[in-house]
C-alpha cells in the first residue's frame, strides 16, 4: 500500500542561495547589498525557484565574512539597513518567495556585547556565555579550529589569565549552550526575525553546540578526526527538541541544519518527525568524496567513482524513504564550483555537464539546494596568488604553511580546485568591466569568463543556454509529483560512466540517465524498452537505436524518460 504523502511546500520547493556579498553592488562600494537583491528579486522569481536563503546578513566585523555576528538584531552596514530588510522581506512576500535566514550561534563574534563583557571579568553576568578555561589548571586538553593558524582552539586572554574557545576563528568565540540563559538569547532571537515574517532558518554548524564542558583530554576512539567528535556533544538532541518547543512549533516554518559530523546512523534522530527537531540537514559525505580524510580540505590524490557518488545518494535517500526528509546541494559558499568539480568546465563539456547536474538535483527526492551563479553555470576561478584570495580558510592555512617551511606552490595549486574563494567571486550578470556586480571594483575578482557567454544576459537571449534549461528543468521537477515525492531506485549500480535510477509514485515511473562520461556511450538497463519510453526532457540530442533495449547518451547527456 502507498504510504500517505505528507506534502509540504518545503519539500516540493527549490531552494535559491544567495552569499548576499557577492549578488549585486547598489551602493556602489564594491559590496553586494539588500537592494541590489530587491532589484533582481523578478530574475530569481522567473527561474522558478520558490524559498532564498540568505547568508548572513546581520551586523558583523567580517572576520569571516559575516559568519561572526556582533549584532543578531541588526543589518550589516555594507549591507544596507532593516528598512531594506524589510523592504527585501515585502517584495519576497508580493512575489510568493520564502525567506529562509541564516542562523549562526555556535558562535558569535568576540565583538558581539556579550562577548565583550564576558571577558572583563571572571564575575561578570556575561561570564558564562562563552566557554573559559582559567590557565591556573594548566594548558586545556587539545581542541581543534578550523581557521587558526596555529590550529588550536583555545586562545589566552591576558584580561582574566584565562583561556576561551573558538572551534572557528579567534575572532568567532563559541557560546554555551550549556547556559540556558544563552538558550533563552537564542530563542529570543529566532522569535525576533519570525515575528517580522521569516520562513525559516538554515542553522550553521548545528552539530557542534552541545559540549562536555568539563573538557576531557580526547577519548580513546579519537583518530586525528575533529569533526565528528565535535557533531557528537552530550545534549545537543535535548538543545534542539527544546528550540522546537519553545520557537519552532509555534510557526509553519522550515529549517535546515548544517550537520558536519552526522553520518547516516545517526541521521534521523534530527530529522524523524516524531522527534520534533529539524526538517531536513545537510550531511557532508559527498562533500569529503574527494577530499583526503582528517582534518584538512586537501585534495585526495585519486580521482573520485562514479559509483561511490552513487552510493553516497542512495544510501542517503534509503535512510529517508520512510520518515524524515533529505537536502541535496553539490556546491555551496564554502565549496568550490559544482561544473568545476562534479562535472567538467572545458568549453566542450561545459553545457552539457552543467545541465547533467541540474537534472540530478532537480530529480532526486530531496530538496534541491541551488547556489548562485549555478544556473548559468559559473565555474572555480581558480586564482593564481595568495593576494587575490579572501578567504580566511586559505589566508590562514597559507600563512601555517609559511611558517612550518612547507611547499607554499602545491597549497595554491590545491586551493585553485579547492578554495572557498572559486565559489564566491561576484554574480555574473553581463560582459560589461565587473560583470554588472558593481560599478566599482569589487571586494574579490570576478571571473573572467564572464565575457565568454558565462552571463545572465547573454544566456537569457539564447533559448538553448544552461540558464533556459535550468527554468525547463525546474518546470519539469514542478509538474510531476512523482520527482519530488516517488520512490527512488538505483539502477546500473556498478556503471562507473552512467547513473540511472527510477522514481515511481503510484503509477508513474520515471526514468533518470545521466552521464558522467566524456566519451559517447551505449548501454542497456534490463528489459526497459526505449521504443515505448517518452521523453521528458534531455540537455542533448536523442538518437534512436535500431534495437529498442539499448539506449545512448552523448557525453555529460542526461535525460528523463516516462516510462508505460
Ligand atoms: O561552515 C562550517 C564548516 O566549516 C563546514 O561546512 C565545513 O566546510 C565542512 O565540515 C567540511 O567538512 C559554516 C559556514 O558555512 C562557513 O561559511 C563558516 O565559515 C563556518 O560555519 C563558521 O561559521
Amino acid at each position: 500500500m502507498q504510504k500517505e504523502l505528507n506534502r509540504q511546500w518545503w519539500k516540493e520547493g527549490v531552494v535559491y542561495q544567495i552569499y548576499p556579498r557577492s549578488f549585486q553592488d547598489t551602493s556602489g562600494n564594491g559590496v553586494g547589498d539588500i537592494q541590489g537583491i530587491i532589484s533582481r528579486l523578478d530574475y530569481i522569481k522567473g527561474l522558478g525557484v520558490d524559498i532564498i536563503w540568505l547568508n548572513p546578513v546581520y551586523e558583523s566585523p567580517n572576520d569571516d565574512n559575516g559568519y561572526d555576528i556582533s549584532d543578531y538584531r541588526n543589518i550589516m552596514e555594507a549591507f544596507g539597513t532593516m528598512a531594506d530588510f524589510d523592504e527585501l522581506l515585502a517584495c519576497m512576500k508580493e512575489r510568493g518567495l520564502k525567506l529562509v535566514m541564516d542562523l549562526v550561534v555556535n558562535h558569535s563574534s568576540d565583538e558581539h556585547a556579550w562577548f565583550q563583557e564576558s571577558k572583563k571579568s571572571r564575575d561578570n553576568p556575561y561570564r558564562d556565555y562563552y566557554h573559559w578555561w582559567p590557565a591556573e589548571k594548566g594548558t586545556p586538553p587539545k581542541r581543534w579550529s578550523f581557521f587558526d593558524v596555529e590550529s588550536n582552539a583555545w586562545k589566552y586572554d591576558e584580561a582574566t589569565d584565562a583561556y576561551y574557545l573558538h572551534c572557528f576563528s579567534v575572532k568567532q568565540p563559541d557560546l554555551k549552550w550549556e547556559n540556558p540563559k544563552v538558550r533563552q538569547e537564542i530563542y529570543d532571537l529566532m522569535q525576533f526575525w519570525f515575528d517580522k515574517g521569516i520562513d525559516g532558518f538554515r542553522m550553521d554548524v548545528i552539530s557542534f553546540i552541545s559540549k562536555d564542558t568539563d573538557f576531557p583530554e580526547l577519548p580513546e576512539s579519537y583518530k586525528g578526526e575533529f569533526i565528528p567528535f565535535y557533531a557528537n556533544g552530550p545534549k545537543l538532541h535535548d538543545y534542539l527538541q527544546e528550540m522546537n518547543t519553545a520557537v519552532l512549533s509555534k510557526y509553519d516554518v522550515m529549517t535546515v541544519g548544517e550537520a558536519p559530523g552526522i553520518g547516516i546512523d545517526r541521521a534521523l534522530d534530527f530529522v524523524d518527525e516524531d522527534r520534533n527537531e529539524l526538517n531536513m540537514f545537510f550531511h557532508f559525505d559527498l562533500m569529503g568524496l574527494d577530499r583526503e580524510q582528517g582534518e584538512t580540505f586537501i585534495m585526495a590524490k585519486e580521482p573520485w567513482k562514479l559509483s561511490e557518488f552513487k552510493k553516497i545518494h542512495s544510501d542517503w535517500d534509503a535512510v529517508f524513504a520512510e520518515k524524515g526528509w533529505g537536502s541535496m546541494f553539490l556546491n555551496n559558499h564554502d565549496f568550490p564550483r559544482t561544473v568545476s568539480r562534479w562535472g567538467n568546465d572545458s568549453k566542450t563539456h561545459w553545457y552539457n555537464s552543467a545541465t547533467m547536474l541540474q537534472t540530478f538535483l532537480l530529480s532526486m527526492r530531496g530538496t534541491p539546494f541551488f547556489y548562485y551563479g549555478e544556473e548559468i553555470g559559473m565555474t572555480n576561478v581558480r586564482f593564481n596568488s595568495i593576494s587575490d584570495y579572501q578567504d580566511i580558510n586559505t589566508k590562514n592555512r597559507y600563512k601555517t604553511i609559511e611558517q612550518n617551511g612547507g611547499d607554499l606552490g602545491a597549497f595554491i595549486e590545491n586551493e585553485k580546485e579547492a578554495s572557498r574563494d572559486n565559489a564566491r567571486t561576484p554574480m555574473q550578470w553581463d560582459t560589461s568591466e565587473n560583470a554588472g556586480f558593481s560599478k566599482t571594483k569589487p571586494w574579490l575578482k570576478v571571473n573572467p569568463n564572464h565575457t565568454e557567454g558565462i552571463n545572465v544576459a547573454a544566456q537569457d537571449a539564447n533559448k538553448d543556454s544552461v540558464l533556459n534549461y535550468f527554468r525547463r528543468m525546474v518546470e519539469v521537477r514542478k509538474d510531476h509529483p512523482a520527482l519530488v515525492y516517488g520512490s527512488y531506485h538505483l539502477l546500473l549500480q556498478a556503471d562507473e560512466e552512467v547513473y540511472a535510477y527510477s522514481r515511481i509514485l503510484g503509477a508513474e515511473r520515471y526514468l533518470v540517465l545521466l552521464s558522467f562520461s566524456i566519451e559517447k556511450v551505449v548501454k542497456t538497463i534490463g528489459e526497459i524498452k526505449f521504443e515505448k519510453a517518452e521523453l521528458v526532457i534531455s540537455n542533448d540530442d536523442v538518437e534512436t537505436l535500431s534495437n529498442d533495449k539499448l539506449f545512448e547518451l552523448k557525453p555529460y547527456q542526461a535525460s528523463i524518460y516516462k516510462l508505460h
